[in-house]
C-alpha cells in the first residue's frame, strides 16, 4: 500500500511521516533552511506481516501544488493532516479537492499538533472537518488526534495503516506495465535509475520497456520495490528501476514520463474526458479555456473544448475535449486535474475517456453516445456498449492498448462478448456478431442484385461496395472482411472486384450475336490493322455507339484491347504482336528496334505500328528512347500470359485470402501463438435476428 500525505503548509505532514517511519523526508538543503517541504519525500515502513508500506510526503506550500499532484497519483490511502491549532486552511481545501478528483477514497484525517489544542479547540476543529468532508470521497473518514511531540495517537495511527494495508485490493495487476516517473537520477556504479509508482501491470528484470512519450526503448537491469531489491515490481508498489539502453540517461527521462510496456506506446494530445468544475470556482468554464493539465506526474498546457451545449457551471460535470500542447502517455480511465494557467488554483478535474478523440464531429449525438460507452469503467462493458453504437465496429487493438489491457485480458474480453474479429494489417477490428451478419447479408444481396442487372460485368469494385454498405468499415478492415468471406466460400475476389463465388461473366444474347459478327472482322487476315469502330458499324449496319459499347465491354472481359481510340484488336492478336516485337528486339544487336521494323513485320502501315507501340509504351511493355524501343521483360506476360490464353481474362485470377487467417484470430502481439478463441466467420452463419432489417 502507498500512503500519501495532504494538507496545508506547516501542519505537520513531514513530522508525522517521521514519527511513523523514523525517516526524515525533508532532505534538500533548501527544505532544511526554510523549514518547509518543497519536493516529494519518500519513506518506507515494514509491516508486521512482512509487507512494506510506502509513504509519499508532499509539500503544503501553495507554490508547490504541482509537486503535490505528482506525488498524489497512485496513492492508495491519504493522511489528510490538519493542525489542531490552525484548523482548515486554503491548501487543506485544495489538497482535499485534488484527492477527490483523483478518486482516492480511503484515508484518515489526522488532527495534528494535538498537544497545542485543548479539548474545546480540538472539538471545534473536528466540527470544521466534518463540514469539510461532507459529500466528498472522504466523507465519514476517521478523524484521529495526533501529536508528534507527545506521541499521542501515533501507534494507533500506525496500526490503522497496517490494518488498511491488509484490505488494499491488488490494483490492476492484470494490466500492462505502466510506471509514472517522479525522479530520474544517476547512481554511481549503477547507472540511470528512475523511481515512481507502478500504475498497472508488473515488470521483471530483463524486461524491455519504453520511455513514453519520447519512445526511447530501455531494458530493466535491476529493480527495487518498496525499497527492497527484487526480481519483479507490480501495481501498487513504488519501484526504482535501473534502466539500460542506447540513449538512456537521467537527461533523457524526467518526472512526468511513463515507463511502459512498449505495446502501450501511443502518446496522445487530444483526449475526450469527463470533467468536473469545482464548486468553489467563481465562473463557469468557457469554450477554449486555457489550463494546466496534470496527469500522473506530468504537467502540460492544454485547452478545454466543451462538448455540451452550455457552459459548465461551478460544481457541474460534463464531457470535454482536452487539446494538449504536447502529447502525454496516458490510459483511458486515468484521472487528471486542471489548474489555472498562473498555477494559483485548482479548477477541477476528471477522468480520461477516449485518448483518440476526433478533431471534427466531436460533439454530435453519435459521438456523445460513444463517449458514454467509453465512460464505463469495466472494459468488457465499455467494449460491448461500443459495439452497439455507430460506427458499429471497434478498433480492438487501440481499445486494448488505450486501456492498458494485457493480451490475456483482451482475449478473454473478446471471448466473453458476441464479437467477431477481423484481423487487418493495421490491427484488429471487432464487430458484434449480428452486425457482421447483417453486413455480410447486405453485401451478398447487393452482389446478387448487381449480377442480375449486369451479368456481363465481373463484379463490383471493392471501394464502391465499401462505401455503399453499413457499417462502413475502414478500407483495411473491409478488405480483411471480404477476405474472410472469400475464405468461407461466400464470395470471390478478383483484384479490385468482388463477385459472388459462382458468378461468371457472360454476354447478353444480343451482344453475343453481334460479337459473333464482329470477331471475324477484327480477326483473320486483317488482325494487325483491324477496322475501327466506325468501319465495323458501317459494315454491319449497326449504330457506332453499340459497337463501341460492346467492344469496351469485351475489353473489360479481356477479349480485346483498345490499342488506340476506337481501334480494338483481339487480345490474341496483341499477344502475337508481343511475340513479334520480342523477335524484332532479339534480331537487333543492342535489343533496340524501330517502328519501321515493326511496320514491316506487320505490314499495317506506319501510323498503326506507332499506335501499337505507344499502346505498349503506356503499359510499360516497351521502353522508348528517341525513335528506338527496347523490351521490358517483366511486362511481356501482360498480354500474352495465361490470362490471354484463358477465356475472359481476369475471371480466373487468384482469389485473395492467401494470408494464413485474416479473420477470427485476435493477435495482441505478445499473445502470439495463443489458441484462437473465436469462431470468427463461422458464427456468421447464425440466422439473422428477425427484428433487424438488413
Ligand atoms: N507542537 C507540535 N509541533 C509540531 C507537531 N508536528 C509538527 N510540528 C512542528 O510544526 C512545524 C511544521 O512541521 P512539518 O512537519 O515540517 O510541516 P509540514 O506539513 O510537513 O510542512 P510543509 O511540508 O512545508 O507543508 C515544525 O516546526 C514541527 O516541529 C506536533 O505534533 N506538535
Ligand atoms: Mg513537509
Amino acid at each position: 500500500m502507498i500512503v500519501g500525505t495532504a494538507g496545508h503548509i506547516d501542519h505537520g505532514k513531514t513530522a508525522l511521516v517521521r514519527a511513523l517511519t523514523g525517516i526524515d523526508t525533508d532532505r534538500l538543503k533548501e527544505e532544511k533552511a526554510r523549514g518547509i517541504s518543497i519536493d516529494l519525500g519518500f519513506a518506507y515502513l515494514p509491516a508486521p506481516d512482512g509487507s512494506v508500506l510506502g509513504f509519499v510526503d508532499v509539500p503544503g506550500h501553495e507554490k508547490f501544488v504541482h509537486n503535490m499532484l505528482a506525488g498524489a497519483t497512485g496513492i492508495d490511502f491519504v493522511l489528510l493532516v490538519i493542525a489542531a491549532d490552525d484548523g482548515v486552511m486554503p491548501q487543506t481545501h485544495e489538497h482535499l479537492a485534488i484527492v477527490d478528483l483523483l478518486g482516492i477514497e480511503r484515508g484518515i484525517v489526522v488532527v495534528s499538533k494535538a498537544d497545542l489544542a485543548a479539548a474545546p479547540a480540538r472539538a471545534n476543529v473536528v466540527d470544521e472537518i466534518a463540514t469539510l468532508l461532507a459529500g466528498g470521497a472522504l466523507a465519514g473518514a476517521e478523524i484521529l488526534p495526533v501529536s508528534t511531540m507527545t506521541g499521542e495517537g501515533i501507534d494507533q495511527l500506525r496500526d490503522r495503516l497496517f490494518a488498511s494495508a491488509k484490505t488494499t485490493s491488488q490494483r490492476t495487476a492484470g494490466g500492462r506495465f505502466r510506471l509514472a516517473v517522479d525522479r530520474a537520477f544517476t547512481l554511481a556504479g549503477t547507472g540511470t535509475v528512475v523511481t515512481g509508482t507502478v500504475l498497472s501491470g508488473a515488470v521483471a528484470i530483463g524486461d524491455r520497456v519504453m520511455v513514453s512519450p519520447s519512445g526511447l526503448p530501455a531494458r530493466v537491469r535491476s529493480i527495487h520495490a518498496q525499497n527492497r531489491p527484487t526480481d519483479r515490481g507490480s501495481a501498487g508498489e513504488r519501484c526504482a528501476l535501473n534502466l539500460a539502453g542506447d540513449g538512456v540517461s537521467k537527461e533523457a527521462i524526467a518526472r512526468g514520463d511513463m515507463i511502459i510496456d512498449g505495446e502501450l506506446h501511443a502518446p496522445s494530445d487530444r483526449i475526450d474526458a469527463s470533467f468536473k468544475l469545482l464548486a468553489a470556482e467563481s465562473r463557469p468554464a468557457g469554450q477554449w479555456m486555457p489550463v494546466r493539465l496534470h496527469h500522473a506526474a506530468a504537467e502540460v498546457g492544454a485547452r478545454v473544448v466543451l462538448l455540451g451545449d452550455t457552459p459548465i457551471f461551478p460544481g457541474g460535470e460534463a464531457p470535454v475535449q482536452l487539446v494538449l500542447e504536447c502529447p502525454i502517455a496516458a490510459a483511458a480511465g486515468d484521472r487528471f486535474v486542471l489548474r489555472d494557467t498562473t498555477a494559483q488554483r485548482t479548477i477541477g478535474g476528471g477522468k480520461f475517456l477516449d485518448l483518440r478523440a476526433p478533431a471534427r464531429k466531436r460533439r454530435g449525438p453519435e459521438r456523445l453516445a460513444q463517449l458514454a460507452a467509453h465512460a464505463l469503467a469495466d472494459p468488457a462493458a465499455a467494449f460491448a456498449a461500443l459495439l452497439e453504437r455507430p460506427p458499429l465496429y471497434v478498433d480492438l487493438s487501440a481499445f486494448a492498448r488505450d486501456r492498458a489491457l494485457s493480451a490475456d485480458a483482451a482475449t478473454e474480453m473478446v471471448a466473453g462478448s458476441s464479437a467477431v474479429v477481423v484481423q487487418t494489417t493495421g490491427g484488429t477490428l471487432a464487430l458484434a456478431a449480428p452486425t457482421a451478419l447483417r453486413l455480410k447479408q447486405s453485401l451478398l444481396a447487393m452482389l446478387k442484385r448487381f449480377h442480375a442487372e449486369h451479368p456481363d460485368l465481373q463484379g463490383v469494385g471493392v471501394e464502391p461496395l465499401r462505401l455503399q454498405l453499413q457499417p462502413r468499415l475502414p478500407a483495411r478492415g473491409f478488405t480483411a472482411f471480404l477476405q474472410g468471406l472469400a475464405r468461407a466460400g461466400d464470395i470471390a475476389l478478383d483484384g479490385a472486384w468482388v463477385r459472388l463465388k459462382d458468378h461468371a461473366v457472360r454476354l447478353m444474347p444480343a451482344d453475343e450475336k453481334l460479337w459473333r459478327q464482329i470477331a471475324p472482322l477484327i480477326g483473320g487476315g486483317e488482325r494487325f490493322r483491324p477496322p475501327r469502330v466506325r468501319d465495323i458499324a458501317a459494315a454491319l449496319s449497326v449504330r457506332e455507339t453499340e459497337v463501341r459499347r460492346l467492344l469496351k465491354l469485351l475489353g473489360r472481359m479481356g477479349k480485346v484491347d483498345e490499342v488506340a481510340h476506337d481501334h480494338f484488336f483481339l487480345r490474341a492478336s496483341v499477344a502475337e504482336i508481343v511475340d513479334i516485337i520480342v523477335d524484332c528486339s532479339a534480331r537487333a544487336a543492342d535489343g533496340r528496334f524501330s517502328a519501321a521494323q515493326l511496320r514491316d513485320r506487320l505490314d499495317n502501315g506506319r501510323k498503326v505500328a506507332i499506335q501499337i507501340l505507344e499502346f505498349f509504351d503506356r503499359h510499360g511493355v516497351t521502353l522508348r528512347r528517341g525513335d528506338l524501343r527496347r523490351i521490358n521483360k517483366h511486362r511481356l506476360d501482360l498480354f500474352r500470359g495465361p490470362a490471354a490464353a484463358g477465356e475472359a481474362a481476369g475471371l480466373d485470377g487468384e482469389i485473395s485470402g492467401r494470408e494464413s487467417s485474416p479473420v477470427g484470430r485476435p493477435d495482441f502481439k505478445s499473445g502470439r501463438g495463443r489458441e484462437p478463441v473465436l469462431g470468427g466467420f463461422d458464427s456468421l452463419s447464425l440466422p439473422p435476428p428477425s427484428s433487424r432489417a438488413p
